[in-house]
């Protein structure tokens, strides 16, 4: 029955409306500055989204990017760190809030300086999304607040798999449930959705993990670390040796069973996308899931991730906004394809060969299944 519901639904198009939100108030407008400043392609895929959605979401990912800025900055004490994550549910109220004790480099520090304007748009939009932001950011702040308290009495405060998953829910399984109940509101997906909450939580792991794998060398430069030390120790003695081109087979060998990991997502992400009903939606979750596993690809047996940041090209990148803009059939060949091509860099001398086979096989098994 679930795969006779994947091949039959048929999407709609996305009405030929469209409101430029630029032009409603001064803040919304400012709003809409902080969100292309702190992210272009996020302030891109968002425009796919019901014209409804739009502000809503602009604002949920600004409330988010503003805890994230205060949670990624080293130079802010845990003493002041620690309240402000804990709390930052109820900045959400006060207003013409802002916050310009962020160190100069970070990235996003104008938009905390500018924080009033998302607070004064924040007020103005439908209560039931004001509440979802609230819940998760009450959530995301609360576990931030754990992990960097964590962080202060051990330096490898990401020890197991489970500490590692535990993370990666706090700062993207959560962002993936607001969406999810967004989306539900407005009958965007199937609302038994909400009974595999499972789902929803390998959206975010696959995107999440991925982008851990992708930035541990600057990750490292910054002196964070997030490759759980259950891994990382079957492969090096300390985690500094990854970096070290002596140590290069052991960091791949260690790369290939973290890859191995976030594979495991992969069906999940597919079965959920296979519960959207609204072209919309589809699109601005399939993005960012094409892009993942099209990095996955590239990272996996890539010894350039520890020596620099790597991306897929502009090309790629173009092709898969293309692609993923389509349905889910062609975002299954899409994910059909990447996970073929690390079937193929695959080796015997890989400890987790025997691991990869399997996954790739069982992917690619289950796109055939259904298409
Ligand atoms: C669509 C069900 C977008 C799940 C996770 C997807 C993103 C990676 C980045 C869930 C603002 C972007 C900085 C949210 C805090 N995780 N996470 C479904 C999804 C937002 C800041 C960045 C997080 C962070």
């Amino acid at each position: 029955n679930q795969l006779r519901s994947i091949i039959q639904w048929k999407m709609w198009h996305k009405p030929a409306y469209t409101r430029d939100p630029s032009k409603e108030s001064v803040t919304l407008k400012n709003c809409f500055k902080w969100l292309k400043l702190t992210s272009r392609s996020f302030a891109m895929v968002v425009q796919e989204l019901n014209p409804d959605l739009v502000i809503p979401i602009v604002m949920y990912y600004l409330v988010l990017r503003g805890l994230d800025t205060i949670e990624d900055d080293m130079t802010i004490s845990l003493q002041e760190k620690e309240p402000l994550l804990r709390n930052f549910e109820s900045v959400l109220e006060k207003d013409g809030w802002t916050y310009n004790k962020n160190g100069p480099n970070e990235k996003d520090r104008e938009l905390l300086v500018h924080f009033n304007d998302v607070i004064a748009e924040f007020k103005l939009i439908d209560p039931k999304y004001r509440d979802i932001i609230r819940d998760i950011t009450q959530k995301m702040g609360n576990g931030m607040a754990d992990y960097a308290n964590n962080a202060k009495h051990n330096i490898n405060n990401v020890n197991t798999v489970r500490d590692y998953e535990l993370y990666c829910h706090y700062v993207a399984g959560l962002v993936g449930d607001g969406l999810t109940r967004f989306f539900m509101e407005r009958g965007f997906v199937n609302p038994g959705v909400s009974r595999r909450p499972e789902f929803t939580e390998s959206m975010g792991q696959f995107l999440q993990k991925t982008n851990i794998i992708r930035d541990v060398r600057e990750d490292f430069d910054e002196k964070r670390r997030f490759w759980p030390k259950e891994i990382w120790l079957k492969h090096v003695d300390k985690f500094e040796d990854l970096f070290d081109p002596k140590h290069r087979e052991a960091a791949l060998s260690c790369s290939s069973e973290i890859v191995l990991n976030a594979l495991r997502h992969a069906d999940e992400c597919i079965l959920y996308m296979a519960e959207i009903k609204e072209q919309g939606v589809f699109t601005f979750v399939a993005i960012p899931q094409a892009m993942a596993i099209a990095t996955l690809e590239l990272v996996f047996q890539n010894p350039r991730i520890f020596e620099t940041n790597v991306k897929i090209t502009r090309g790629e990148t173009a092709q898969l906004l293309i692609e993923s803009s389509q349905d889910l059939q062609t975002v299954c060949a899409v994910f059909k394809k990447y996970v073929q091509r690390i079937h193929m860099k695959n080796s015997p001398k890989d400890p987790n060969f025997l691991g990869i086979d399997i996954s790739c096989n069982k992917i690619e098994q289950f796109i055939e299944s259904i298409y």
